[in-house]
């Protein structure tokens, strides 16, 4: 009897501990209501007024008959020569989940786009380091202190779970 308590304690900590989590991962839509269009949006500014943590999507909306979308190398995004992407995607309706804390560099594979800015360079903290290094902007600190307090909350929960 008591075992099985138990183990409903242990299930109910995991579902609550799981909900914190998946609740934490934001959606981006790439330039916002203009979507992934060329010429018309600078995607560095939008990227830089965001604060990407692991698990967040970008959602990449855009004409298939004009664009696409590669994900590429650092090398790659710099030059706009695409020899080897690691993705490329053209239904037009994309979706991405940065999975991992680092560097993620995005282009439209058709002529010319990239030269002239339909590309999107993601940087995905996963350290106090790096958000401290963002803190210039004051909603993204508020952001940041948030997100470790849900930290703290799921630690907590974990806590009591196994005490
Ligand atoms: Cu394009």
């Amino acid at each position: 009897m008591a075992f099985t308590k138990r183990r409903i304690m242990l299930l109910l900590c995991f579902i609550m501990a799981a909900s914190v989590e998946l609740s934490t991962a934001a959606v981006y839509e790439v330039g916002d209501s203009k979507g992934w269009i060329v010429g018309n949006v600078d995607y560095n500014d939008w990227a830089f007024s965001k604060n990407f943590q692991v698990n967040d999507i970008l959602n990449f909306n855009y004409n298939n008959k004009y664009h696409n979308v590669m994900q590429v190398s650092s090398q790659e995004y710099y030059s706009c020569t695409v020899t080897d992407p690691m993705a490329t995607l053209n239904t037009g309706k994309d979706s991405f989940t940065l999975s991992a804390p680092g560097d993620y560099y995005y282009v439209c594979g058709f002529p010319g786009h990239c030269q002239i800015g339909q590309k999107v360079h993601i940087q995905v903290s996963g350290s106090q380091v790096n958000s401290a290094q963002r803190k210039a902007n004051p909603s993204e600190a508020s952001a940041v202190s948030s997100h470790s307090f849900l930290w703290f909350s799921i630690m907590g929960m974990l806590g009591i779970c196994f005490y």
